[in-house]
């Protein structure tokens, strides 16, 4: 039987972030991973680190990679009716985003961790989390050669991501669940062409929304809105870059260049919080606990927050024996997270095509962007949310 004091199921964001700020205060972890360790470092998913996630990913000495190359953006671009209207971060509220992705921020985590003596036990997935309600809960799992065993610890963070295993371990009639489905998707490419524009560009088009985001100088990351059921397979590559066109087309368009596609994929857009995000000895962080439409570039930023609050108070409960901060975990999270939850169902509503909406609607919708884009005070409230809400 493996021991530790906080067991972590997960090797995400949440899992890995959690594991380094938990090991800085010399507090044990061990994580368990159910896919090896290249896939795991090989999933292409977010891309913008918040201002204060980019700046504790440093300070938990994961940042320097991220810092040199990571790219600094101090704005992005709406555009709608043809034309395209930046939103000034710096100008604003003083802050910026880097865009740098998921992927490598998983890299960074793994590499520290590991040098740094951490305990992550890849191909090892946890199937069961029993005796939450004792002093010592077991973390039962299975591995990829058919072996099994038991991690017995003081704490359990499910960090197991949307479709794992802790939040099952919640008796159901202790949960409530907070869902809304989004009648479209996103397909995602990733390709080898230089990005069409320094900065993010989100676009509202009769055709349906469309974001330019990207990796690297020569790497771009790229979204079309599309029906919900899409298959990312019927698209021969020609077809998407010609419609990319179509929605960017106007005023000064910017022009992608089509490139080699190295990724791509089809991810559905909903909202979903279950509350609370703790029952007994286990805390859920991240996706486990919360999921946001990408389109304000949340999800990995909500999941390094909650276990920044989750660190704090294991932390205060292992020098202090403190009880006051693992209570008020749920709840200290919970407003953040409904906070994003706002931000990007607002960003969601504003910015895509709604097969349902009236001429009405429609109009209602341009206005919004109208009045985002040419009110400061608008602005400057997207900004605030866009660069990431404070920490504390
Ligand atoms: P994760 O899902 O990242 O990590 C959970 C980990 O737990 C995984 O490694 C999984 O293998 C492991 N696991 C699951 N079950 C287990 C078990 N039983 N035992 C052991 N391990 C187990 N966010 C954005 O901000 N922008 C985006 O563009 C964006 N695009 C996305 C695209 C896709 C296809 C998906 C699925 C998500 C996307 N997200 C995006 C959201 C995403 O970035 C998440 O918010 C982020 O990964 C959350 O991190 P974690 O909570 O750590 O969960
Ligand atoms: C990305 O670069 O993957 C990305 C950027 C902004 C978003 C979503 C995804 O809102």
């Amino acid at each position: 039987m493996l021991r530790t004091q906080v067991g972590i199921v997960g090797a995400g964001p949440a899992g890995l972030v959690l594991s380094q700020l938990l090991a800085r205060e010399g507090i044990e972890s061990i994580v368990l991973e159910a896919r090896d360790r290249a896939y795991v470092e090989g999933r292409v998913r977010a891309g913008v680190l918040e201002h204060g996630t980019a700046d504790l990913l440093e300070a938990i000495g994961a940042g320097q990679r991220m810092r040199a190359q990571g790219l600094v953006h101090r704005g992005i671009e709406l555009r709608f009716g043809g034309q395209s209207h930046r939103i000034d971060f710096a100008e604003l509220v003083g802050k910026s985003i880097t865009v740098y992705g998921q992927q490598e921020v998983i890299k960074d985590l793994i590499a520290v961790r590991l040098q740094q003596g951490g305990a992550i036990h890849f191909d090892t997935e946890a199937y069961a989390v029993d005796g939450l309600d004792t002093a010592r809960p077991v973390v039962r799992y299975r591995k990829a050669d058919g072996s099994g065993g038991e991690l017995a610890c003081d704490f359990v963070a499910g960090c197991d991501g949307f479709h794992g295993t802790c939040r099952n371990a919640v008796p159901p009639n202790q949960l409530a669940f907070f869902e809304r489905t989004f009648p479209f998707s996103w397909f995602g490419i990733l390709a080898e062409t230089p990005p069409a524009s320094q900065e993010l560009i989100y676009t509202n088009h009769e055709r349906g929304f469309a974001l330019i985001s990207m990796r690297s100088p020569s790497v771009s990351r790229l979204y079309l809105q599309c029906a919900v059921d899409e298959d990312p397979g019927a698209w021969p590559d020609q077809r998407y870059w010609e419609e990319l066109a179509a929605r960017l087309a106007g005023y000064d368009a910017p022009e992608v260049k089509p490139g080699r596609v190295l990724a791509r994929g089809v991810t559905g857009m909903r909202a979903f919080v279950v509350a609370p995000m703790r029952y007994e000895r286990l805390f859920l962080a991240g996706d486990a606990a919360h999921i946001v439409p990408p389109t304000g570039a949340k999800g990995m930023n909500l999941a390094v927050a909650d276990v920044l609050v989750l660190s704090r108070a294991l932390v205060a409960f292992y020098t202090s024996r403190r009880l006051d901060l693992l209570d008020a975990y749920s709840d200290t999270c919970l407003r953040r997270v409904w906070k994003a939850q706002r931000f990007s169902s607002w960003m969601t509503s504003m910015l895509h095509r709604f097969d349902a909406h009236t001429p009405f609607e429609r109009r209602l919708q341009l206005a919004e962007l109208d009045y985002v884009t040419s009110s400061r005070a608008a602005s400057q409230a997207l900004a605030e949310n866009y660069v990431g809400l404070p920490l504390d």
